[in-house]
Formats: C-alpha cells, structure tokens, sequence
C-alpha cells in the first residue's frame, strides 16, 4: 500500500493526490501537522532531509518533492500517462517547464495572497495585495495565450495542468476571477473541474500553508 505523507491544505500534496487519483491509485494518508511542527521530528527528517510534504512510500522506494514524485507515479504506473508520450520530446519538455513554472511563479505568489487575505481586514497591506494579485492576474493572462487553441497546457492533461491545478481553484475566494476576460483560462478551468481528481479537491483548500 502506498503511503501519502502530507499536509491537507498544501498544494504540493495536491498535485500527488491529483496523480495518484489519476491513476486510481488507493494510499494512506499519514498527516503531517506542519502547525505543530511535526515536519521537523527526526523521523520525519529521516523520510525527507528538507523536512517538507509531500512524501510518497511505496513498498522500499521513498520519494520527496511533488514534482519527482508524479514523475516517479508516471514511471512505475504508467496508465493513464500523465507526460507526452516519450517519442514527443519537446511536448515532454513543455509540460515539465509549466509544472515548473507553476511551482515557482504561481503558486507561490498565491499562497502569499491567501495569506495576506487571512489576516483581519485593518490589518491587511493594501498595496502588497493589490501586487499580489496583479502578478497572479499577468500569469493568467500569460496561460490564457498560451492556452490559445489548445485543450490543456501540454498536449493531452498532463503534470503541467496539475501543477496550476490546486491554486486555480481558491482565486475566487482571493477576489481574482481567473476566468473573466480570459476565455480560455475559462473553458480549461472548467474543463479540469470536470475532472473527479480535480473536482474533489475543491473546498479543502482555502488555508494558507506553512512554507508557501
Ligand atoms: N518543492 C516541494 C515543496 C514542498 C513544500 O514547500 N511543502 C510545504 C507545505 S505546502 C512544507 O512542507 N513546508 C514546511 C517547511 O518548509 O518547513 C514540493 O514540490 O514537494
């Protein structure tokens, strides 16, 4: 059996359950509470030197950090894939720069605007939030174009369209609405709604994260 080592709000932990549902992988969730400081005992430390969630066991193999780890997913259960097939290398390389571009550049900066958002009103910077949401509003802009005649970001669903996934789905409760004056951003979030490894995860999300 596999075992899901996570935190339920972080979004890192997201992509993996969204690839192992994917996959209609069963697992156990083991929660790591990152508020009490969990992450950072030394037997967790022994699972993951960096200290962080998500991590995937399965049977010997131990793997960290959500990008390797639905890589590792795709290698060992390939169907359904979730990568361009291998002969379709620059499509491959397109998925893996999205995934790696939501990582840096999107979900981030979202999970610094929940935050924000989560303080009490008085106490909310104005101009850092007005910041925050125009750099989210410019990559959505960016992944509408980029979205321009296609379905998803890279060919068929891939890790790239998980990546943008897990942040996507709380801009509403940000005040962003991803879709307005973006058509396509608009269809291709409907689209991974429809999506039951998607749809689920809706409504769990709405905290800000320790570390993001
Ligand atoms: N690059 C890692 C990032 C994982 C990450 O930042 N996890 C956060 C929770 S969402 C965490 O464990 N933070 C604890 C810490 O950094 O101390 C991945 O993709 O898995």
């Amino acid at each position: 059996m596999i075992k899901l080592y996570d935190f339920p709000a972080c979004p890192f932990g997201q992509k993996v359950r969204i690839a192992l549902a994917e996959k209609s992988l069963s697992y156990d969730m083991v929660n790591i509470d990152l508020r009490g400081g969990e992450h950072r005992k030394p037997e967790f430390l022994r699972l993951n030197p960096y200290g962080r969630v998500p991590v995937l066991v399965d049977e010997d193999t131990v793997v960290y950090d959500s990008t390797i780890i639905n890589e590792y997913l795709d290698d060992e259960y390939p169907d359904p894939p979730l990568l361009p097939r291998i002969e379709f290398s620059s499509l491959r390389a397109r998925a893996r720069i999205f995934e790696d571009f939501a990582d840096t550049s999107f979900t981030p900066q979202v999970g610094q605007l929940m935050a924000e958002v989560a303080k009490p009103e008085a106490e909310r910077d104005q101009a850092r939030l007005q910041r925050l949401r125009s750099a989210v509003e410019r990559v959505l802009d960016y992944l509408n174009r980029e979205l321009q005649g296609q379905q998803y970001l890279a060919g068929e669903f891939s890790v790239a369209d998980i990546g943008f996934a897990p942040r996507l789905l709380v801009l509403k409760d940000l005040g962003v609405d991803a879709g307005m004056n973006r058509p396509n951003v608009d269809t291709w979030i409907r689209r991974l709604l429809d999506r039951a490894s998607i749809h689920n995860l809706a409504g769990v999300t709405v905290e800000p994260t320790a570390g993001v």
